[in-house]
């Protein structure tokens, strides 16, 4: 037998990415104006910040930056789940954290898609948060019968692309024809169709249920919803954002601004309503859907166990006495998380974040010549070892939660009783979802091993 030359999983993810965006770009023309912005205030802050634009580049951060994305899809069935999770495999892409949503009113769990290993971060850290509809929320009966029977009657993937899953798995890769039929056959499952598979009654009354419920439902396929860009500046990117025409939500979701970013900040602007076609009997009724949107974010620091419960605490204290929408919040959120350490160096003796560590020019000439029992904390006070944040790959479920809400036309506050679960999940996708606090743990374990084997 001849080797045959697959095409690295890195590669076909960065292909699929970028044929994602234009896609995208092409049906909900606002996020093409976003990512001009996005990279626009991207430029503009790394020459801003030097230290900054250094600091990216010591982390192969700077060459991901403006291509970095992350899209969002809901499904309806366990099998669905299921093969999405064989289909993100080819692109090495598996599934990071449970976010349970139906405490904020949403009636969906969920987890994200992501490359895990530091050198496929570096490559394209593309990543979907991908939420499972949960049906067994919805009271009626009878909806939820209806609502499981159209479901049971679409295929929302191409045969060819189950083909080339089949072959990925059996074979161990694809080639470079069969990555490229991949990539074309696995966009069109992302694909937007303007016309429902139900008449305007079914819709209504499933959208009666909950607006999500319907535009999980009523479609061939679960449409990308959003694709964000990362941008470095977040602030600068939402105050430029009504000067070309963008309607930006009131309140950036997450921590605020801070000197040391931590975790994950988002904007979005308003979904659309977009005009769709009913299938009433043989013929089609005009009506209209609102589900996608254009969304911007800022990564900033991992926080461990520890920072994240403070950020968690803090967060429910900045929102407890009147929410997160009040002219008043962004003031009470920086005066609330005044609490928190705001220096790097700080954040990590504490061990409130994590962080890569990495010789320095210094620490190299030094090399044979350092006591084996020095500590980290003193390699970092000499000048020998540098420590930089481990960016946050995940979400927040808080401001997730806040994205669909204010996605879903205003004012829809169903409250579901807390129900997470998580076995229900792992079960419908077929695997267990990887734990985020450990995957950081080990980016910054595996960068201590290397310091201290290059130290010797
Ligand atoms: C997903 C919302 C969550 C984020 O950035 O937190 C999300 C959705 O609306 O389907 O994308
Ligand atoms: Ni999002």
């Amino acid at each position: 037998m001849t080797a045959t030359a697959f095409v690295s999983p890195d590669e076909i993810r960065a292909r699929f990415a970028r044929a994602m965006s234009e896609m995208y770009r092409s049906e909900v023309p606002q996020y093409g104006t976003l990512v001009e912005l996005v990279a626009e205030v991207n430029a503009a802050t790394r020459a801003a910040d030097p230290a900054l634009a250094a600091r990216l580049a010591r982390n192969d951060e700077l060459a991901r930056i403006d291509l970095e994305r992350h899209g969002a899809i809901r499904v309806g069935t366990a099998a669905e789940l299921a093969t999405l999770r064989r289909l993100f495999a080819v692109m090495g892409m598996v599934p990071v954290g449970y976010y349970d949503l139906s405490v904020a009113g949403v009636p969906v769990h969920s987890t994200a898609f992501r490359p895990v290993e530091a050198a496929a971060l570096a490559a394209n850290p593309f990543r979907v948060f991908t939420s499972l509809l949960r049906l067994e929320l919805i009271e009626d009966a009878a909806l939820r019968a209806r609502a499981e029977a159209i479901l049971a009657r679409r295929d929302i993937f191409t045969d060819r692309v189950r083909r080339l899953i089949q072959r990925h798995a059996d074979a161990g890769g694809l080639t470079a024809d069969e990555a490229d039929a991949f990539v074309a056959e696995a966009l069109e499952t992302f694909r937007w169709h303007g016309e429902a598979t139900v008449d305007a009654e079914t819709y209504r009354a499933l959208a009666a249920a909950h607006r999500l419920i319907a535009d999980v439902v009523c479609f061939r396929g679960p449409h990308i919803n959003h694709l964000t860009p990362r941008t470095l500046d977040i602030d600068a990117a939402q105050a430029a954002m009504p000067a070309r025409g963008i309607a930006a939500k009131a309140v950036i979701e997450g921590p605020p601004r801070r000197r040391v970013p931590i975790l994950l900040r988002q904007t979005s602007f308003k979904a659309l309503e977009e005009p769709i076609l009913f299938l009433d009997g043989d013929g089609r009724t005009p009506g209209t859907h609102t589900a996608r949107f254009g969304e911007i974010e800022q990564r900033g620091l991992a926080l461990t166990p520890a920072g994240r419960a403070r950020y968690d605490a803090l967060l429910a204290e900045a929102r407890a006495d009147s929410g997160s929408t009040d002219a008043g919040y962004a003031a009470r959120l920086e005066e609330v998380f005044a609490a928190l350490p705001d220096d790097a160096d700080a954040l990590r003796r504490e061990g409130l974040g994590y962080f890569r560590y990495e010789l320095t020019a210094a620490g190299r000439a030094a090399a044979g010549t350092v006591a084996r029992d020095t500590t980290l904390d003193e390699l970092v006070a000499r000048g020998l070892v540098v420590a930089d944040p481990i960016v946050y790959e995940d979400f927040l479920p808080v401001s997730a939660a806040g994205i669909f809400q204010s996605n879903l036309g205003g004012g829809e506050q169903k409250a579901y009783a807390a129900n997470a679960n998580r076995a229900a999940f792992e079960a419908a996708l077929g695997a267990a979802v990887a734990d985020e606090f450990a995957l950081y743990q080990a980016l910054q374990d595996d960068s201590i091993a290397a310091v201290r084997a290059a130290l010797g």
